[in-house]
């Protein structure tokens, strides 16, 4: 039988949720067109006031918010609430220029743990259950997030971090963790080590495992929950909007349902910025309407999505997102084709290969090249130069047939590309560099 965290939430008529969504995105626009001059600005601008907004139906009159206005606000530019009532901060990961600060008040982290808590128990955690965070602490909103919700059913919390790969795996035998919730890179990397440590998964109590915070295909699911022997659920956030939590799988695993009481979600035309019918693909762009110390609305996200209101088999009526197809500036233009990661990666998975893999573009002579680098697994590992060049031209082969244009593949030594313990970098664009 599904369980849920917040029946009376999660299975909330459509009628109801939409009345939440009324009554909270009227006084949130109140809330920041009082407290913060950014927004106040912007609504300026667009000729908009707060008594233009009755309901979701006048959403789409309200301006976006951007990254940069976030970086540009750094750091207390964007505070709706006085310091003093301000208990954390997280930020993103940016790597160039400024970060984006999020403040949260108890009341905020209340509410961001309750989401995480319901993703825990869409994917069958409960006070019986041991969590193994492993997730990195820190200003990334993973770790803290994905504790806060399994202390909020109260499983036993291992605050682990990412990192000491053996260590993991020894605290997972000795400590009887059920649950483990980390990037799907990494799950795949610990997944990669317990072969290597002679170790099946029956030996490993784990059950399931609550992955995101990067995009990963349904081919690399299947990986990890054979070598885990688990479900695999998906969850998705972003700092921005607390953290993870923002949506969450359940026992369907086809999309994510997005916790509505709390966040609107639109799509949008990056090009046009139209906001685009339901099942269109678009940009996803979120408002968050129970936020207290850092409000956001419309905040467009880049992540590539489409949106879906169905009949679930789990009893859930929010919306759900599919898998984030990509983010827009993640998408690479070779040679004037759209190309996304994540086609690379359905292509190499489908083909026997693990998520060990590098993209490597540059521009040679005005045109754009396109390199691969995938690791052979340790059973196909071989130097039989025919064997290699055979399947090497199987890749580029697929690569055609999945993008359209030619790839160069380079078939690697198992083990040779870096395993990353966070958010995998498998993009090397030195046409930017
Ligand atoms: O990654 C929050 C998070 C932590 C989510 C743990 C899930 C689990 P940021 O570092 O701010 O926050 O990065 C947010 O990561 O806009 C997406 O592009 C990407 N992302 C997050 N979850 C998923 C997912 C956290 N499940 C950015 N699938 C987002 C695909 C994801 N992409």
């Amino acid at each position: 039988m599904e369980r849920y965290y917040q029946p009376e939430i999660e299975t909330a008529s459509p009628e109801q949720l939409k009345a939440w969504q009324d009554e909270r995105l009227v006084k949130q626009v109140k809330h920041v067109w009082d407290n913060v001059p950014l927004y106040r600005e912007k609504m300026e601008k667009a000729g908009v006031t707060p008594d233009d907004i009755k309901g979701t139906e006048d959403l789409h009159k309200l301006p976006f918010v951007t990254k940069d206005d976030l970086r540009e606000g750094y750091p207390y530019g964007l505070l709706a609430k006085p310091l003093s009532e301000c208990v954390r901060i997280h930020s993103t990961s940016g790597t160039t220029g400024k970060r984006v600060m999020a403040y949260y008040t108890q009341h905020d982290i209340d509410l961001w743990d309750d989401c995480c808590a319901r993703a825990l128990t869409a994917a069958g955690a409960t006070n019986e259950d041991v969590c193994h965070v492993a997730y990195g602490y820190g200003l990334f909103t993973g770790g803290a997030g994905l504790n806060g919700g399994s202390h909020k059913i109260g499983s036993l919390t291992i605050p682990i971090s990412s990192g000491n790969t053996e260590r993991q795996i020894m605290f997972m035998q000795d400590l009887k963790s059920t649950i483990l919730c980390c990037t799907p890179s990494y799950a795949a990397y610990l997944g990669e080590t317990m072969k290597e440590m002679g170790l099946t998964p029956d030996q490993i109590p784990l059950k399931a495992g609550i992955f995101g915070a990067e995009a990963w295909s349904e081919e690399m699911r299947r990986d990890i929950e054979k070598t885990l022997g688990i479900k695999a659920y998906d969850i998705y956030g972003l700092t921005e909007l607390s953290g993870p939590g923002v949506s969450f799988e359940c026992s369907a695993q086809s999309g994510m349902h997005i916790n509505e009481d709390h966040f609107i979600a639109e799509i949008i035309d990056p090009e046009t910025l139209e906001v685009l019918p339901e099942g269109s693909k678009g940009e996803l762009v979120f408002t968050a309407i129970t936020k207290e110390a850092f409000p956001i609305i419309r905040y467009r996200t880049k992540d590539i999505c489409v949106l879906k209101r169905e009949k679930c088999s789990c009893g859930r009526t929010f919306i759900k997102m599919c898998k984030p197809m990509g983010r827009s500036d993640d998408m690479l233009i070779i040679r004037g084709v759209n190309v996304f990661p994540s086609q690379i990666e359905t292509v190499l998975l489908n083909q026997g290969y693990s998520a060990n893999y590098q993209i490597i573009v540059d521009r040679v002579k005005n045109t754009d090249t396109l390199d691969v680098h995938v690791e052979m697994t340790p059973e196909m590992f071989t130097d039989n130069m025919g064997e290699i060049d055979r399947r090497q031209k199987e890749i580029v082969d697929g690569l055609r047939s999945m993008l359209g244009i030619s790839a160069k593949v380079t078939l690697v030594a198992p083990k040779s590309i870096v395993r990353s313990e966070g958010k995998a970098v498998r993009i090397i664009d030195k046409r930017k560099i």
